[in-house]
């Protein structure tokens, strides 16, 4: 790893040393923004689980200032998303241009962020000019774009994307220009390139629905298996996650191990969430899971390193224009607040919510409450109350209370039948889950608007 890259790891380890023990809270970081500080990020919490939790920007949006906000504090990696690709780093035959990627890895610098670099070879945003060299001179090219570019970045980079989406869906070679003048060999020759040009950045095949175990998986698994049986010098596999809501791949954690078991390291370098555009509470929950599931599989397996969102926030993603009607992919909304798919990746990567848990009962019953702020949002929040029978006999039915001390409220609400009065809720069992076992839970949920303090309240459960 590169001196920037140890420098970063070292204070993030620092601070989360300091952040983990602490007694910090998200419901209390949701109550009252001055506290927010005091929680831990993304970043710091996947250092503390020995990895990097980062997101790709783009030039543009350096010049809003609430922006760069979040991705200075909250990311301890970041990706090149897209200054660094040929079309940008060499426009025309050997004039190279690194002004605008380099302004990206100043910023990464002065936030003790380690930085991706991507991509050098790629079908995709590449000059015109590149599709009219002539093919006995293509290799030639490939490898001085290479060797200046990586070679601008030596030290400062800790993973290129050596070779970018080279892959058909079943399994064949792309015919990109590269595939077609140089042949099979051009990606062996970029990695040895790249290793020439920065020695220690970790050279990374990249690529898009190779997330699960699928023909196109299997096809960047024989490469790589063959690569490390030829000394070609490859360090691990970027699997891009540009997922569809509901949709993980059952195999996700099983095609990770499978990258690791070759000796590469594995890391989600592109992970954004699409749904049918507008959001609502279920498809926030659902991709709250995704992300979680997500975020565990790669914990499950040591050699993957971490994982990078596709830009951070809704407003600044590419789905929408690529894919009409869909969107909303990401853990920040438009307006730079948390989601529920936010608060999914924090949890997996040990942060804590504030829950507030009250017991009462008598003659051997008593149930427990549990509320948890799952997303705050502009103007609303999602909340949920597991509900656990904490007697020695069966219990068939409770009651939760709680009070909205900040003028906020209840709307819609699932797997339960409340009453509001004033600023009491009153939550009754749903006529299929009153029915507890000792130590038995249900959960309910339930979405609601607040303007401003949303603090966690003391809710109380009651049997029957
Ligand atoms: O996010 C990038 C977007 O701004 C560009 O217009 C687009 C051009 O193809 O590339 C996007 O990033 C892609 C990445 O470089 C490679 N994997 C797919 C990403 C989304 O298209």
């Amino acid at each position: 790893m590169s001196a920037p890259a140890g420098r970063a790891r070292r204070v993030l380890a620092a601070a989360t040393a300091a952040a983990v023990t602490g007694t910090l809270a998200v419901g209390m970081a949701v109550a009252a923004p001055s506290s927010e500080a005091a929680a831990p990020t993304l970043g710091q919490l996947a250092a503390a689980k020995g990895r990097y939790f980062g997101s790709a920007t783009d030039n543009p949006t350096l010049n809003n200032s609430a922006y760069t906000a979040v991705l200075g504090s909250e990311f301890d990696q970041i990706t090149v998303g897209n200054t660094q690709k040929w079309m940008y780093s060499e426009p025309s035959r050997g004039r190279f241009d690194f002004t605008q990627a380099d302004q990206i890895v100043a910023f990464a610098q002065a936030h003790d962020q380690i930085v991706r670099g991507h991509t050098l070879v790629w079908h995709n945003q590449l000059p015109d000019w590149v599709n009219g060299v002539p093919a006995g001179e293509l290799l030639g090219v490939m490898r001085n774009h290479i060797a200046n570019v990586a070679g601008h970045y030596r030290g400062k980079v800790v993973h290129w994307d050596v070779v970018n989406e080279a892959f058909e869906e079943d399994g064949t070679r792309r015919q990109s220009v590269f595939q077609q003048k140089i042949g099979d060999s051009y990606i062996a020759e970029a990695f040895k390139a790249a290793r020439a040009a920065d020695p220690n950045a970790k050279l990374y095949y990249n690529d898009y629905n190779v997330e699960g175990i699928n023909a196109k998986s299997d096809a960047m698994y024989n490469m790589v298996k063959s690569f490390k049986q030829q000394g070609i010098p490859i360090d691990g596999v970027g699997l891009q996650a540009h997922l569809i809501l509901g949709q993980v791949p059952g195999t996700l954690q099983q095609n990770i191990k499978r990258f690791a078991d070759l000796g590469v390291d594995v890391a989600i370098t592109e992970l954004d969430i699409r749904m049918r555009t507008p959001r609502d509470a279920a498809k926030d929950a659902q991709q709250a899971a995704d992300y979680r599931t997500v975020t565990n599989a790669c914990l499950a397996v040591t050699r993957c390193v971490g994982i990078t969102v596709w830009d951070f926030s809704d407003g600044y993603s590419w789905i929408p224009s690529v894919f009409p009607g869909e969107g909303a992919a990401l853990i920040y909304d438009e307006n730079f607040n948390k989601k529920p798919s936010y608060w999914a990746v924090y949890e997996a990567l040990g942060g804590t919510t504030t829950t507030t848990t009250t017991t009462t009962g008598n003659n051997g019953t008593g149930c427990t409450a549990t509320y948890r702020v799952v997303g705050q949002w502009n103007g609303g929040y999602q909340g949920e109350v597991t509900v656990r029978n904490t007697g020695a006999v069966r219990i068939t039915g409770w009651t939760v209370k709680w009070t909205l001390a900040q003028g906020q409220t209840v709307g819609s609400l699932w797997n339960g039948v409340s009453t509001t009065s004033g600023q009491e809720v009153t939550v009754r069992n749903a006529n299929y889950n009153g029915n507890l076992a000792p130590n038995g839970t249900t959960t309910f949920g339930f979405t609601g608007s607040s303007t401003g303090a949303n603090p966690v309240p003391t809710a109380v459960c009651t049997t029957a």
